[in-house]
């Protein structure tokens, strides 16, 4: 008997080390997945990853978030990618307008209409030869449309000092924009002078008075805390704002077909949680800036529009956009 134990102890021990030397190898197996982006860890992108991504890869990847830009510099992460220095990003249109000039389309002021419609465009044939020059020519691929929200005008002064109606109320406002020329040109069509400016310099540069404000979706104006430090909210809702789960191209080939299928629907799972989290932040912040002492009000929107359209639509942007995709674009909004 207590050789047939020691025998199915032994057993048991030899099972015991295959399954560590198994778990052991698998775990070193296990690709790494280091993420890096500039939001905090309560964004909402930032816990659709936590809660839906990582766990739905955990079996053959290790997720390794960077949050606050602690890994890389906000609109570095694409070249670290490609240079193999980094796996996985939250990218943007901007970001990738910087590599590939047609995807400026998504980075002008009021043509994607809502979240629906950045789905709809994302699953569209449209997108195939945006996303294959991304994947050939940079080595990422996007895995899923992520919704950041619609951007709004963030500003230091109060509505008493500053009525903002329509973009010749904000000639002269110093406006904080992300340093690419996608988003200058967008400070500009709004009527502002934008000054360039790394995310997370914005706190400290709207509490200083080293601009005048910022534009960003309410809920990163209340992630970020960027209503501590300014006193209105203008609703231009100038941009529905489209990041993109993106990966390694050369991480996603090295996975098997079903660990590209796992990967992929565990991309599109965080990307349809945060999306829907992201718009239900939306609706509820309105009250809570109010509650806070900020004034928050539409303008006259249709005058941003107009602006803002008519800017691009004149501009190089439009230019490099490909013949058709703007109406295909339009033919997919709601
Ligand atoms: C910003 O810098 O204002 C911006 O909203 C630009 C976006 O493309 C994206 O980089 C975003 O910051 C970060 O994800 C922080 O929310």
């Amino acid at each position: 008997m207590p050789v047939t134990l020691a025998r199915r102890g032994f057993l048991g021990a030899a099972a015991t080390a295959a399954l560590i030397a198994a778990t052991g190898a698998a775990a070193q197996d296990r690709v790494m997945l280091r993420l890096s982006a500039v939001q905090s860890e309560t964004d909402q992108r930032s816990i659709a990853m936590l809660e839906k991504f990582a766990p739905a890869v955990a079996d053959f990847a290790e997720f390794q978030p960077y949050w606050n830009g602690t890994l890389f510099g906000q609109g570095t992460e694409l070249e670290a990618i490609a240079n193999g220095d980094l796996e996985m990003s939250i990218t943007s249109a901007q970001e990738l307008a910087t590599f590939f000039p047609e995807w400026s389309i998504f980075t002008a002021g009021y043509v994607l209409q809502s979240a629906a419609h950045q789905v709809a465009v994302f699953n569209d044939p449209l997108m195939d030869p945006f996303k294959q020059r991304v994947e050939e020519e940079l080595g990422v691929v996007l895995l899923a449309p992520m919704y950041l929200g619609q951007r709004q005008v963030n500003l230091r002064q109060t509505k008493d000092e500053l009525t903002v109606s329509t973009p010749d109320d904000l000639d002269g406002v110093n406006l904080r924009m992300p340093g690419t020329d996608a988003w200058l040109f967008l400070g500009g069509a709004l009527g502002a002078n934008p000054t360039p400016m790394a995310f997370t310099e914005v706190y400290t540069a709207l509490s200083s008075g080293a601009v005048d404000g910022q534009d960003n979706p309410l809920p990163t104006v209340v992630d970020a805390k960027f209503y501590e430090v300014t006193n209105q909210v203008v609703l231009t809702s100038h941009l529905v704002d489209w990041n993109f789960i993106a990966l390694s191209a050369e991480v996603y080939d090295g996975l098997s077909e079903d660990h590209q299928q796992a990967i992929t629907a565990a991309a599109w799972d965080a990307a349809d949680f945060g999306r829907e989290n992201q718009l239900q932040k939306e609706e509820e912040l309105v009250d809570f800036l109010r509650e806070q002492g900020l004034e928050v009000y539409e303008p006259d929107v249709a005058a941003f529009r107009d602006r803002v359209q008519g800017a691009y639509l004149d501009s190089d942007f439009a230019r490099s956009w490909p013949e058709g995709t703007l109406e295909a674009v339009n033919a997919l909004g709601n």
